[in-house]
């Protein structure tokens, strides 16, 4: 039998003969990552002939930040050596000859789009943007977790799930659900019937198993200021305005102890990937839900213009003031508390998007 570890050293000895890459978000969240390989695992299953290989869309020194996924991948036995990352493919010559399944996401991150042609299969719970019609599956259903559809997916094809996947999918199911609570808004039905069936093959109760995930999440420990932008950070081209959204889980007062000069990180963030602009919203509990933002604008006219606009669209920011934090030499940083809580990333990125439509030059 094809255990989850045999196939993940497997597929990666015979990257060459992938007839399918399966893909999780940029962002590269547990949810992602878990997906694509417990996807890549199923469909390998079905078709040993044409095996799946996952692909971390990340480089591989920035998997050690995902702290909560490092951890369950560990209770899922999955040897990190066994998985292939971004930095480690040449992805041109692997697509020439395969096709492409996107798990966790349904449009293609920037920089892959030149792989449009090559999807063929969708699963996913962002808002259907209604691309690659000919894709199948194309399965994207609003449920808290995208585990919870590859779950599922194992279901339907009847193929057994083994305790190394259920462990893997399940800690990332009640990661992404809160735990299974209602009153956190993430959870549907279908989420937790699926956990119901995966949760007597993993080795820790429910509410063990949710609790360490958690605090691997929350782990900050000893990570850099370029490692919080780094370790959840998604970017866009908007308009000419190339920007970058880092989603950190730590008070802005906290890191503002661990980092004395945040503007010169932020600065030296931006101009390494050639920003224009770079968020960091940062969300976590005090005890009640918070949330903080940074923005960081190459000019403080451009700082105050985004504010404003910003005011403007109710996010209801209100300036903090950090000990010890300055100005740096290049561009403008601006701390804030962020009254409206509503606003996510997700919610982020359209209001820039119109924002820029509105001031292009
Ligand atoms: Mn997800």
């Amino acid at each position: 039998m094809n255990t989850l570890q045999t196939y993940l050293s497997s597929a990666k000895s015979k990257t060459a003969d992938a007839g399918l890459v399966v893909m999780g978000n940029e962002a590269a969240d547990l949810d992602s990552m878990a997906s694509s390989i417990a996807y890549g695992y199923l469909c390998t299953l079905q078709n040993p002939d044409t095996p799946a290989l996952p692909v971390m869309p990340i480089p591989r020194a920035d998997f050690h930040l995902r702290t909560e996924a490092v951890f369950v991948f560990k209770e899922a036995g999955i040897n990190l050596d066994d998985l292939v990352f971004l930095d480690e493919v040449d992805l041109d010559g692997l697509m020439s000859g395969a096709g492409l399944v996107l798990v966790d996401h349904n449009v293609l991150a920037p920089g892959l789009e030149k792989f449009s042609n090559k999807v063929v299969g969708i699963l996913d719970h962002h808002n259907d943007e209604g691309l690659f019609p000919e894709a199948d599956p194309r399965i994207i259903q609003s449920i808290g977790s995208c585990t919870s559809l590859v779950a599922r997916e194992f279901i339907a094809r009847g193929i057994t799930l083994s305790r190394e996947v259920a462990i893997l999918l399940c800690g990332t199911i009640l990661l992404d659900t809160v735990n299974l609570d209602d009153k956190a808004g993430r959870v549907t039905d279908a989420d937790k019937e699926i956990a119901a069936k995966l949760l007597p093959l993993c080795p820790l109760s429910q509410q063990e198993y949710f609790d360490k995930v958690q605090l691997e999440k929350f782990n900050v420990q000893g990570l850099s200021t370029n490692d919080l932008l780094r370790k959840d950070y998604k970017e866009w081209t908007l308009g000419q305005i190339q920007c970058g959204i880092a989603s950190a889980l730590l008070p802005l007062k906290e890191w503002a102890q661990m980092d004395g000069a945040l503007a010169a990180g932020f600065a030296a963030f931006t101009k390494d990937r050639g920003l224009n602009l770079l968020l960091s919203m940062n969300a976590y509990t005090d005890p009640g839900f918070n949330r903080d933002l940074v923005i960081f604008c190459q000019t403080e006219e451009e700082h105050d213009k985004l504010l404003g606009y910003l005011q403007e669209k109710g996010l209801d920011l209100k300036p903090i003031e950090l000990a010890g934090q300055k100005q740096g030499e290049t561009g403008f940083v601006g701390f804030f508390n962020q009254g409206n809580l509503g606003i996510s990333r997700k919610k982020m990125q359209p209001l820039l998007a119109a924002f820029f439509e509105e001031n292009k030059s």
